[in-house]
């Protein structure tokens, strides 16, 4: 795992876009994203007992598994949204980047890689790329039914009642 401000450059979503300047581990707690680093696949299975993640999948992103949807869900994953429900993402091979909009409403990048385990709160704004090598597969775990409609942000979602319940309980911080 590597995070850090995404540099807003134009260019293919799948580069780094490393700004250079790095994000501490801990302003992702601030944010509610979460992170672990699971080896042991037992480790994801306490996990899950512990949040009630009764539910998983595996999802595998590249062109070989999608064929010539690949371009087309790759940039449709990439569409600033929200879901209602917690985001719940561990890397079994492959790698990719997770944007999260930072307090200050600036894109913060996160790269994962194998046995990287987010998560990410209920009405967050993100967005979610390959890198240039074009394959992840991850699991993909879930509470009762997977809610995983995004809602793509406008006024209406920024009025959305978990949208407004993860701004009121996000903590108070400083901007980095
Ligand atoms: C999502 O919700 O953006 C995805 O499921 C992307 C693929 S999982 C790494
Ligand atoms: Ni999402």
């Amino acid at each position: 795992m590597k995070a850090y401000w995404y540099d807003n450059e134009a260019g293919d979503q799948r580069e780094p876009h490393d700004s250079g300047r790095t994000v501490h581990p801990t302003y992702l707690q601030k944010l509610g994203v979460l992170y672990y680093h699971l080896s042991d696949e037992e480790d994801v299975n306490k996990l899950a007992a512990d949040r009630s993640y009764k539910n998983r999948d595996v999802i595998t992103v590249s062109p070989e598994r999608m064929g010539d949807i690949y371009e087309e869900k790759v940039k449709s994953f990439f569409h600033e949204h929200l879901h209602e429900d917690e985001e719940i993402r561990y890397i079994r091979g492959g790698a990719g980047f997770f944007d999260v909009r930072s307090e200050g409403d600036e894109w913060l990048r996160i790269f994962l890689e194998k046995d990287d385990l987010i998560v990410l709160p209920a009405g967050i704004y993100h967005r979610f790329t390959t890198d240039a090598n074009n394959y992840v597969q991850a699991m993909r775990l879930f509470k009762e039914e997977p809610k995983w409609t995004p809602l793509n942000r406008g006024p209406e979602v920024d009025a959305n009642p978990f949208r407004k319940e993860y701004l009121q309980g996000r903590p108070a911080i400083a901007p980095q």
